[in-house]
């Protein structure tokens, strides 16, 4: 790949593929922008030239590291913990951590990949970073979550900081393991400086960050919808995950006057046809988040919803689908089911959930697909906002915080509409996200020179 421009696809994805052997996910994350990417850059050969989507899919670095604690029982337990820092061409690199047993190099390299477009899109001065371990927080005591937050941050303090990398929540980690990490942070370094997002509000987080990227990702829904004269009232929706994203957005669709059909976890889907309304989202967070059950759970206490072991949401017929659980949650089959069902729009709210095959089938169907770089950018955004109040030493309230986060994702929005709007007035915004992603960190390093 090194003396190689990426004047076409394959020749380009042939280099990446055999320089990160068997990172699936990886390759795929990069499929996706370079088969936008590549063909814009034909028209701008500087870029071609510079070979700056070669830099941007090599990683700035990697970091892998061993993480050592001891469970309950006084069994030794060893993991391995990672930071991948992408690209901090445009501000400190910016992005999640995640606990689970399926993280692996490639995923967090995707994840780091997809978040430095993602960041640049919203508009906000934030490089791309990912972080995590392959630890299994299930199951697990608090005094474990602990053990293992405190030996993990034991070793990553040395890579991040409020200026270099400041890593905030994903699947696996939210309020009570930020708040583990950040303390053994403060207690390494003695300082107490905005290093994670995220944070508990009395500590230095922000209103609004937990409902940030279930709410965007809501919002990128309804101006998708706006462009066609319509909205989500009214409409039924699948969203699937029970975690963060997931319960936000399902409380933001009750709020637009939509009908959240379905939610799920990594046990299978409930299907609920009377809707899943407000009160209903507060019981499965508290479900999720203090019981630690399974969504299972929700069938057995709510008479006409159903469980569906082992299975994903995509089956229901409905208006409008939010896939909020994990990567390739959307085969191509499902996507054709959700097609011939008569769906209408989708707003991804996990990383890469739909199957490159599925969104190629969204796209030739011209229905609204919002990508996750675009649709779930609140989360991340609702960080940098946390950056800036706490760089600031002071607070925004709940409705200015609001307010910002909606005019971020119309932001984005009209971003991906100006990029990826065709000929016949249909928007890839698959193509716009790309693209505008693309080219602001491309100036930035641009201005660098040869880096
Ligand atoms: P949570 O840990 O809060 O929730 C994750 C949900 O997805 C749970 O319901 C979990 O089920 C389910 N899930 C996880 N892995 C799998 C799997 N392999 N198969 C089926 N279901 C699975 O995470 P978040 O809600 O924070 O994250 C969800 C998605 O959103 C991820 O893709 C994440 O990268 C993305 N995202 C998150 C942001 C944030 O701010 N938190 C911002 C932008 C994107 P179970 O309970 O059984 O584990
Ligand atoms: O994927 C994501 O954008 C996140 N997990 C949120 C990252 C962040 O830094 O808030």
């Amino acid at each position: 790949m090194c003396a190689q421009r990426a004047t076409d696809l394959e020749s380009f994805m042939q280099g990446v593929e055999a320089k990160n052997p068997g990172e699936v996910e990886f390759h795929q994350a990069v499929r996706e922008v370079a088969a936008d990417v590549i063909p814009w850059m034909q028209d701008h050969p500087i870029y071609l030239n510079l070979q700056m989507l070669e830099r941007m899919a090599e990683p700035d670095r990697v970091v892998s590291f061993r993480v050592c604690w001891e469970d309950e029982e006084g069994n030794i337990r060893v993991n391995r913990g990672y930071r991948v820092q992408n690209n901090n061409a445009i501000g400190p690199y910016k992005g999640g951590l995640r606990f689970h047993p399926s993280v692996n190099q490639s995923i967090l390299k995707f994840l780091a990949f997809e978040q430095t477009f993602k960041n640049s899109l919203t508009g906000l001065p934030i490089g791309g970073g990912k972080g995590g371990a392959d630890f299994n927080p299930k199951g697990k005591t608090n005094r474990e979550v602990m053990r293992f937050c405190q030996s993990f941050m034991t070793e990553l303090y040395r890579h991040v900081g409020a200026d270099v990398d400041v890593p905030a929540g994903d699947i696996g980690v939210g309020g009570r393991e930020i708040g583990y990490m950040f303390g053994q942070y403060k207690r390494i370094t003695n300082q107490f400086t905005g290093v994670l997002t995220g944070k508990g509000i009395e500590y230095g987080g922000s209103e609004m960050r937990p409902e940030a990227t279930g709410y965007g990702a809501a919002y990128f829904l309804d101006e998708m919808l706006k462009t066609k004269g319509d909205s989500v009232r009214g409409k039924s929706v699948l969203i699937s995950g029970s975690g963060n994203v997931a319960t936000f957005a399902a409380d933001k669709i009750n709020h637009r006057g939509g009908k959240v059909l379905t939610l799920s976890d990594s046990g299978g889907f409930i299907h609920d046809p009377d809707g899943i309304d407000l009160e209903k989202v507060n019981w499965v967070k508290d479900l999720k988040n203090n019981r630690r059950g399974r969504i299972s759970e929700y069938a057995d206490h709510f008479k006409n919803a159903t469980y569906h072991e082992g299975k994903r949401p995509w089956g229901v017929p409905a208006d409008l689908a939010m896939p909020c659980a994990t990567q390739n949650e959307i085969s191509s089959d499902e996507a054709g089911t959700m097609l011939a069902n008569g769906i209408i729009g989708v707003a991804e709210g996990a990383n890469m959930p739909t199957h490159i095959d599925g969104i190629h089938q969204f796209l030739n169907a011209k229905i609204l697909f919002g990508p996750a770089k675009a649709a779930n950018a609140g989360g991340v955004a609702m960080s940098g906002l946390e950056m800036s109040q706490n760089s600031e030493r002071r607070s925004w309230t709940n409705e200015e915080l609001r307010n910002m986060l909606r005019d971020i994702m119309t932001g984005i929005h009209a971003r991906c509409a100006e990029d990826g709007t065709q000929k016949d007035g249909w928007c890839n915004y698959v193509a716009g996200a790309n693209i505008a992603g693309f080219k602001k960190v491309a100036n930035a390093m641009l201005a660098f020179g040869v880096v």
